[in-house]
């Protein structure tokens, strides 16, 4: 489906923005790069989901996708819990900018696919690119092996705190796999698996979230407020027995043997936008 999309765009997405290039020594046909814009995203709401949507990152077998578990966990503990819903939000008003650059030749299976960090500086709708990181490359359904830029701090935002346009929201993630299919109108579904830091800036908007919780009577915050001063500090939230489980790296990403970033998989919506 990929594939077809990509080779007849005049018909499925006439609005394509592709830079066309001549073609190198050896491919078969021109190359181009369409820009999408991710318009909505999906986080797991189960530990099966989570399976579902995570992608083995560092290839020991094991489908890579803590975040994704941990953040179906607070879904299921907190009814307030809802990150994807306020990241929505605000890609939708887009005040995160968050593309996804697909490479292809004509004729070739290989593909790559690069996850950008965009701003809209003067607000004409076209996104200008700050960083687009390092390209996953792939000769099939599946790109790998990329570092892509994530605002991983509206992951961890389920009560939509955070400050809008942060910019310690964004960080670069590692082992970058993406899968595209082709969605019933002009979207592209992407699933995308990477592992990332999660430091404290990114974490802070889910402590914000507790700390609003323990104001409502929630026992689980209470126990992670040690202090008891009403207050619920990322190093508290990273003492929690509870949470640091769900927090410890996950993933080898440079093969020392040692786990050294989370994983995190999901899904997104995006569609063809003209970039700067
Ligand atoms: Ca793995
Ligand atoms: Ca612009
Ligand atoms: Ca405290
Ligand atoms: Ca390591």
């Amino acid at each position: 489906m990929w594939v077809r999309l990509l080779l007849l765009p005049s018909l499925a997405l006439p609005l394509l923005a592709c830079s066309e290039s001549p073609a190198a020594a050896g491919q078969s046909g021109p190359c181009s790069t369409e820009a999408l814009r991710v318009s909505s995203i999906h986080l797991p709401r189960s530990g099966g989901e989570a399976a579902a949507l995570g992608f083995d990152l560092d290839g020991d077998r094991v489908v890579d996708n803590q975040l994704g578990a941990l953040s179906a966990a607070l879904a299921a503990v907190y009814a307030g819990w809802d990150p994807e819903l306020w990241l929505t939000e605000r890609l939708g008003e887009r005040d995160v900018q968050w593309l996804a650059l697909v490479d292809r030749c004509e004729g070739e299976r290989d593909w790559r696919a690069r996850l950008a960090r965009g701003i809209d500086a003067d607000r004409d709708g076209r996104p200008e690119i700050v960083d687009d990181g390092m390209p996953a490359s792939g000769d099939g359904s599946v790109a790998a092996d990329g570092v892509g830029l994530v605002p991983v701090g509206y992951f961890a935002d389920g009560g939509g705190l955070l400050a809008l346009a942060d910019d310690a929201a964004w960080e670069a993630g590692l082992a970058l796999t993406v899968a595209a299919r082709e969605g019933t109108d002009d979207d592209v579904t992407l699933t995308i698996g990477l592992a990332v830091e999660l430091g404290d800036d990114a974490l802070a908007p889910a402590a914000a979230f507790l700390t609003a919780e323990l104001e409502g009577g929630s026992r689980f915050a209470a126990s992670i407020d040690r202090d008891h001063d009403g207050v619920i500090t990322v190093p508290e939230l990273r003492a929690s027995p509870a949470v640091a489980t769900l927090l410890g790296a996950d993933v080898d990403t440079d093969g020392d043997g040692d786990a050294d970033r989370l994983s995190i998989g999901f899904s997104v919506q995006a569609r063809s936008v003209v970039t700067e």
